[in-house]
């Protein structure tokens, strides 16, 4: 397949003004006429009308009233053309499609016998014919006709203006959406479905009607996705002045679903997953997720929607940017004292883990790519978590009125047009009279940059230097990179602990009390500090300021003395982790080399110090106590040995288990919540650091810390502490643990088995268990409950055990390698979105060992040798090969 080059963009030779659309919806075969006005683009160099087309029945094509005959146009690989076209033109097109047929879940298709749409990125095309790009924005009128009975509702994007009965059992709705819209943003539903509706009152005293659409039995899952929607609107009126610009809102919860979530303009279409939740079904990280999901839709209304992408290498312009907007709301959201620490530690997680590998490996693209295949491949944590990694680093640059500044002159000028990432940044420096020129490489460069900092202290000078040089790797198609423009925000400790007061002339501007912002544009810098009285301990890249890794040689008293005062959280659990890894990475080339592990009381007593530290929020304490995880150890090595990486991160949690025990015990005690359920950030706190106790507690499993577990479960009052229980039971290693384990997953699935949702964590447990390799991985396959149909049934069961259990995965007889093709395969032939996900669980294989690797190599040629390959899959495979 062929490549698409950013450089190569060419305006759309022809604009729409308006596009009427019919359907007669049918799972069989369904009927879509169009009828698009459009109007010759001068600043097109292409005469010809281009549209786009995928899996459709053409019927009959007019233009301006005249049936084209094949004479009239072409029509090849996709792309529908008509030469000598008039400077207005009115196209009817009538197409059929069978939405039944349609397991892609891309365009029009049937989930639970009802119609759904995905048409993001390139889906509109598997609808009708159209120019299906998003710099083509028109205003839509949507028929939809259905039978009454099995489709009573009928929704759609914008207001509804007429519905009725048609006389033979059928029935119609009209819906006209106001604004002009690319049409990636298009959607319709027609299903039996029920509703929570509200009628909101915005800050404006404009009243809205806000709805939430899930089947019958769901009704009682729907209220906290109602308050998140509530407290979005509330939030983007207070925090950017942004308010809904429809009279209506509507989410509707969908149970087969490539991703998490659709911004269609008034009609959101979210994964079961991101929508429902009670106490019985829904984990408190379920909850926090629908908040952040159901926030972050909401809030491409205004950065995606009202203001959209040129093109789709422009993707994370509104993703980057909506990441970052839902990521502020979280923060904003939390409510206990170190909550927006305890959000900013879990957002920095997720992208060392995962963004960082993927700029490490074949994968690598920058923030706004160069080229893809497949379009579909780049809704990546590269675009997402960096590229709003990049825009937190602007309001970094420009502070947070600053940045309000940069967002008021960006909508001002580009409200209803599809733009660049560089008007973004324009708007930025503009607004702020800042030159972001330098900044743009963050758009342009691939790669995690490297930033080694190196002090010295002057006792007669009383000056301090750091001197921070940076480097990035190279990247696929990019194999050298000019400096980039890095945000390092750093706080001096005393040897108490307390921030010192700073002076440095060397272009540092000012960040919250005691923090400093040290802009360094160059490849090597020095910036001094005056008036330090004494040698201090430097906190450097406070609150994780730009996404890099940070090098600096502390020593472990350096790091408690941060771990126990930085005033900034971030830094004090970025401490726990560099004594946590530096230990993690010794313990693994003990382990490799069969030698005896061991590990420093200091360590324990750090961590003890941390739990027993009342003043501390449970949340905070929760994640210094949580060891990095094996895929983060692995990115330390160049060459990965899964099982020594699992045995030492093993034996860390059962010395840790051991030097703690009456702590974890005392916390896990301490730590009981009330049994009336409440999501809240104290509550939730309180039962994450209850059952990480529990779960190192079972470190050591005998008789009574399985019945405290299997009590837990037993007795549980939501699904939090059911869960923890049950997968602390599962990961355990005695007798009495697996036979507990056992008996609880046959409870577990019995009582919840006809909740979908809860079904896949049952899946995903055992999926991530140590103990499940791959003959349990097929024997769980043959579960009637299993299917790899449903995207988050496959990634329940599949992509946990590819992504989260590396051990098993990395099996040394490459079994795990053998079953991954297999899957990929299968998934090929379903669909191909979910498929090229599951290549990625095998793209780093050259880090492994050489016998690893020749095994990995087969599976991958495997898959690229089979046959009817998707281009999703076709791309990923072919650049871990390249
Ligand atoms: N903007 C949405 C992207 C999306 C998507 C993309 C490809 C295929 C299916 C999809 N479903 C949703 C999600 C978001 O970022 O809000
Ligand atoms: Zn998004």
């Amino acid at each position: 397949p062929q490549a698409i080059y950013r450089k190569d963009y060419t305006a759309p030779s022809f604009l729409v003004d308006t596009v009427d659309i019919g359907f007669d919806l049918d799972p069989i075969t369904t009927r879509v006429a169009t009828r698009l006005t459009m109007t010759r683009n001068p600043d097109s160099v292409n005469q010809n009308i281009v549209l786009n087309g995928e899996a459709l029945e053409l019927v009959q094509l007019r233009m301006n009233g005249k049936l084209l005959t094949k004479r009239g146009y072409t029509l090849q690989g996709g792309i529908l053309q008509i030469p000598d076209a008039p400077d207005q033109v009115v196209l009817e097109i009538e197409t059929l499609t069978h939405p039944e047929k349609n397991t892609s879940l891309m365009g029009l298709y049937v989930s639970n016998g009802n119609f759904f749409t995905q048409c993001e990125a390139e889906g509109f095309r598997k609808i009708t014919f159209f120019p299906d790009r998003p710099d083509v924005m028109a205003k839509y009128t949507v028929m939809l006709r259905a039978d009454k009975k099995k489709y009573p509702v009928l929704l759609s994007n914008g207001n509804l203006v007429e519905q009725g009965d048609l006389g033979d059992g059928r029935h119609y709705a009209k819906w006209e959406d106001p604004f002009k819209k690319p049409s990636y943003l298009f959607a319709l539903v027609a299903a039996k479905l029920v509703c929570q509706e509200e009628t909101y009152q915005l800050k404006s005293g404009r009243k809205v009607l806000l709805q939430v659409w899930v089947e019958k039995g769901n009704l009682d899952k729907t209220q906290h996705a109602m308050e998140s929607l509530k407290h979005s609107i509330r939030w983007d009126e207070e925090r950017f002045g942004l308010e809904l610009d429809l009279d209506r809102f509507m989410i509707v919860a969908v149970g087969d679903f490539n991703m998490g979530a659709m911004e269609n303009k008034g009609l959101n279409i979210f994964n079961t997953k991101f929508v429902l939740a009670n106490p019985r079904i829904a984990t408190d990280v379920d909850y926090a997720n629908i908040e952040s999901v159901v926030g972050h839709e909401y809030f491409h209304n205004w950065t995606g929607n009202r203001v959209t992408c040129r093109d789709w290498f422009q993707l994370s312009l509104k993703e980057g940017l909506t990441v970052f907007r839902d990521q502020e709301f979280s923060a904003d959201m939390v409510g206990t004292a170190s909550g927006r620490a305890v959000k900013r530690i879990e957002d920095v997680r997720l992208l060392r883990q995962v963004q960082f590998a993927e700029d490490a490996g074949p994968m690598a693209h920058p923030v706004r790519p160069d080229s893809y295949v497949e379009i579909n491949n780049f809704y990546t944590v590269t675009i997402y978590e960096k590229g709003a990694e990049v825009v937190r680093m602007v309001q970094t640059l420009v502070g947070r009125d600053g940045f309000r500044k940069g967002m008021d002159l960006y909508f001002a000028r580009h409200d209803g047009q599809a733009v660049e990432c560089d008007d973004f940044r324009a708007a930025m420096a503009d607004a702020n009279r800042r030159n972001l020129k330098q900044f743009e490489r963050w758009y342009s460069q691939a790669g995690t940059p490297q930033v080694k900092a190196e002090t010295s202290y002057d006792p007669l000078a009383k000056t301090f230097e750091i001197t921070l040089s940076q480097t990035c790797a190279a990247t696929p198609g990019q194999a050298k990179k000019l400096p980039f423009h890095i945000p390092v925000a750093v706080g001096l400790l005393d040897a108490e602990g307390k921030d010192l007061v700073l002076h440095c002339d060397d272009g540092a501007s000012a960040g919250v009390a005691g923090t400093l912002v040290l802009e360094l544009t160059k490849a090597k810098q020095t910036f001094r500090f005056t008036q330090v009285n004494e040698q201090p301990v430097p906190s450097l890249l406070r609150d994780f300021s730009a996404p890099v890794v940070l090098e600096y040689d502390y020593s472990d008293a350096e790091l408690a003395l941060l771990l126990a005062h930085d005033s900034d959280p971030f830094n004090r659990w970025e401490a726990s982790q560099r004594l946590a890894m530096r230990r993690l990475v010794k313990l693994t080339d003990a382990a490799r080399n069969n030698e005896q592990l061991t590990l420093d009381p200091m360590f324990i007593d750090a961590l003890r110090g941390v739990l027993m530290d009342d003043t501390l929020d449970p949340a905070f304490r929760e994640l210094v106590l949580t060891l990095p995880s094996e895929a983060m150890v692995a990115e330390q090595f160049s060459v990965v040995d899964s099982q020594a990486i699992h045995a030492a991160r093993q034996f860390m949690r059962g010395m840790v288990a051991q030097g703690l025990r009456t702590e974890l015990l005392n916390a896990y005690e301490t730590n009981l919540t009330p049994d009336a359920y409440s999501p809240d950030a104290e509550a939730s706190g309180k039962r994450g650091l209850k059952n990480l106790a529990l779960s190192y507690l079972l470190e050591w499993a005998d008789e009574s810390t399985c019945q405290l577990a299997l009590a837990q479960f037993d007795t549980a009052h939501n699904m939090t502490d059911r869960q923890a229980a049950l997968s602390a039971l599962l990961n355990a290693e005695s007798k009495a643990a697996t036979k507990a384990a056992s008996k609880s997953l046959k409870r577990f699935y019995k009582d919840f088995k006809n909740e979908p949702l809860v079904i896949d964590k049952w899946f995903m447990l055992q999926g991530m268990a140590h103990a499940t390799d791959v003959a349990a991985m097929r024997a769980l396959m043959t579960h009637p409950a299993f299917t790899l149909k449903n995207p988050n049934r496959a990634r329940s069961l599949i992509f946990s055990f590819c992504n989260a259990n590396p051990a098993r995965f990395h099996a040394a007889d490459g079994s795990g390698y053998a079953f991954w093709a297999e899957q990929v395969i299968a998934l090929n032939a379903i669909n191909p979105q979910v498929a090229a996900r599951l290549v990625r669980s095998l793209d780093r294989w050259r880090k492994y060992a050489p016998k690893a690797q020749e095994l990995m190599l087969l599976a991958l040629q495997k898959v690229a040798n089979s046959k009817k390959l998707s281009k999703d899959v076709q791309e990923v495979v072919s650049k871990s090969l390249a």
